[in-house]
């Protein structure tokens, strides 16, 4: 058809700022995974929108960072990756930052993100997200008025990821971005990813929501076996076998839990999601195995399929 559009918007920002949280609301479906520790998202992870006759495709990307492995170098590529060939980008920052907000404070990250971004000539908008955390409406004006001095952007847009309050001017202001052209995903589609791939992540994600410190962190997820059946009366139900790697023994062991109860926990947490996913009943089986400092072993990453080139 021939009066199709098509906006690809790249969704950059530091950790934790709320970049998954936002795709999904502006999707509106869960199609990534977000939890309260930085680092969450590893990949670039493309999540689709249908609006009539306009389609946009978000490109949520890791937060960017300092890397400390090769997973992390691998991170920043997918950064990069994510915001080439974009028709604008949302640099996401939060309304509640860590740091006292003056021009000078504002994060390297989100510097160097700006400087690549002013470098490549994308438009940027950007998106203070946490409002509903704010408690003085003035906070909110310093942190405009601090970041506008950065750079020229096309629009600031307070909103609320969670509450969703806000979505509907951001929504809105993209659709300035959308260009002439085919669609490049079926109006079903709300993301590229695999099957397995997301599965994976629900049930990482409920290992990040779970447990702390460096555990999370040295986490991957593979998905051995992804079938259907009919129970017993007949319904239909998805089975879900997996294996969770990490880099310790005593991560194992932090994993499995006294007489195995964390791990049963994160398997009924996992199985929510899935069912939720499918819209049928779930059965999910999980093991442990460690693959010590996997993160700095590139042909282990790439095996994960985290490796970004
Ligand atoms: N109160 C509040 N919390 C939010 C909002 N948006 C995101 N969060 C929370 O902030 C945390 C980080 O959200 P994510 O969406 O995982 O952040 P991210 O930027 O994708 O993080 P990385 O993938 O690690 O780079 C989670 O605990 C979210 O629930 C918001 O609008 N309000
Ligand atoms: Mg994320």
């Amino acid at each position: 058809m021939s009066n199709q559009k098509s906006a690809f918007i790249a969704i950059l920002g530091r950790a934790n700022v709320g970049k998954s949280t936002l795709v999904n609301k502006l999707v509106g479906q869960k199609i990534a995974i977000t939890s309260n520790k930085p680092q969450t998202t590893r990949t670039k992870i493309l999540g689709v929108l249908t609006d009539n006759e306009t389609q946009f495709v978000f490109i949520d990307t890791p937060g960017f960072h300092k890397p400390h492995n090769i997973l992390g170098d691998s991170m920043i590529k997918a950064v990069y990756d994510g915001m080439s060939n974009v028709d604008a980008a949302i640099l996401t920052v939060d309304a509640v930052p860590h740091f006292t907000v003056n021009k000078d404070n504002i994060p390297k990250a989100e510097l160097s993100l700006i400087d690549k971004l002013k470098e490549k000539k994308i438009p940027v908008i950007l998106v203070i997200n946490k409002i509903d955390l704010l408690k003085e409406k003035d906070a909110l004006l310093e942190l405009i008025s601090a970041y506008s001095e950065l750079y020229d952007f096309r629009a600031v847009i307070p909103l609320s990821a969670k509450t969703g309050d806000g979505i509907a001017i951001l929504k809105n202001e993209l659709k300035n971005y959308a260009k002439e052209s085919v669609h490049y995903f079926s109006s079903k589609d709300s993301s590229d990813q695999a099957d397995e791939t997301i599965i994976s992540e629900f049930i990482r994600e409920k290992i990040l929501r779970r447990l702390d410190r460096e555990v999370p962190h040295g986490v991957a997820v593979r998905i051995e076996k992804l079938y259907e059946t009919d129970t017993k009366e007949g319904e239909p139900i998805i089975h879900v076998e997996a294996v969770i790697y990490c880099e310790k023994d005593s991560h194992k062991g932090i994993i499995i839990g006294k007489g195995g109860n964390t791990l049963k926990s994160i398997g009924i947490d996992a199985r929510k999601d899935i069912e939720r996913f499918y819209g049928i009943k779930a059965s999910v089986k999980l093991w442990v195995k460690v693959k010590e400092d996997w993160r700095n072993k590139q042909n282990i990453i790439q095996s994960f399929g985290l490796l970004n080139k």
